[in-house]
């Protein structure tokens, strides 16, 4: 059996979090990851048998069963996982009741899967049912994308339009928008299931004045499209308050995404 902390999907999660720390995305114990693992990969490290403890997950994930799933701890910090795998992330099985996860490795200290675990698991589901390459969920707090939240209506058009607005790639990296929830309590299955209808329609869902939700087939895709949005409200949050001169034109975002073979959500343009 190899060094489970060698693994490449440890090195991936110890990797994204501390770039996500570092861009100032998860303060404290903000943010979480949920990443699904191909069994074949985690056989390779973990004894699939040997079960450390079994935890309720406080739902049912009947899709799920059987699957194996690289989640961030709660109340863990995400500038701690790099130095402290075992103990800041844990590997869950999904048993075969759907209700239970069973521990395969982690939370080394007796913690737990992140609170945010239903809007993580139902989001799972949402995306395997449009998209079955889909791997990631993430959760942060991107600053300016939180910043926007209380300065622009939270209606999911006029959110991905002033977006798209922000930098030329936009329409093209995320073409089917970014879906909005109004303030919610988090870690509920309320929320969970909020989210999870969005995340039939789009791979990012603004938890307003929260936070965000992308989704995606690996790490670079979904950390790449919550940067692109934060990027896109980082230049919103620049210029909001100054005399607007130019902007990128409803035509010319067509214009790219037509070149860009993209299928975007022409509701979403004023043409
Ligand atoms: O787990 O970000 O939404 C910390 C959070 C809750
Ligand atoms: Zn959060």
């Amino acid at each position: 059996m190899r060094d489970i902390r060698t693994a490449p999907f440890v090195e991936e999660m110890r990797k994204t979090t501390v770039n996500m720390y570092r861009l100032g995305w998860d303060e404290r114990n903000g943010g979480n990851i949920s990443y699904m693992l191909n069994e074949y990969e985690v056989a390779e490290y973990l004894d699939l048998q040997k079960v450390i403890r079994r935890i309720p997950i406080g739902f049912e994930a009947k899709p799920l069963i059987g699957k194996i799933i690289i989640v961030t701890g709660t109340g863990k910090y995400f500038k701690n996982v790099a130095d402290d795998p075992e103990t800041n992330l844990g590997i869950i099985r999904i048993a075969a009741d759907g209700c239970t996860a069973e521990l395969l490795w982690g939370y080394k200290d007796g913690g737990k899967f992140t609170s945010e675990l239903p809007a993580h698991l139902m989001s799972h589901m949402a995306r395997l049912s449009v998209n079955p390459e889909n791997r990631v969920v993430m959760h942060c707090h991107p600053t300016y994308t939180l910043a926007m939240n209380y300065v622009h209506e939270l209606d999911e058009k006029k959110f991905t339009h002033t977006l798209w607005e922000m930098c030329t790639e936009c329409i093209v990296v995320f073409p089917d928008g970014v879906g909005v929830l109004p303030w919610m309590l988090c870690g509920t299955n309320s929320i969970g299931e909020a989210t999870a209808e969005k995340m039939k329609e789009f791979r990012l869902v603004v938890w307003g004045m929260h936070g965000i939700y992308g989704a995606g087939k690996d790490m670079d895709e979904t950390f790449g499209l919550i940067e692109t949005v934060e990027k896109a409200a980082q230049i919103y949050m620049l210029t909001a308050h100054l005399p607007r001169i130019n902007t990128i034109k409803d035509t010319e975002m067509v214009e790219l995404a037509e070149f860009f073979g993209v299928d975007y959500r022409k509701d979403f343009l004023n043409l």
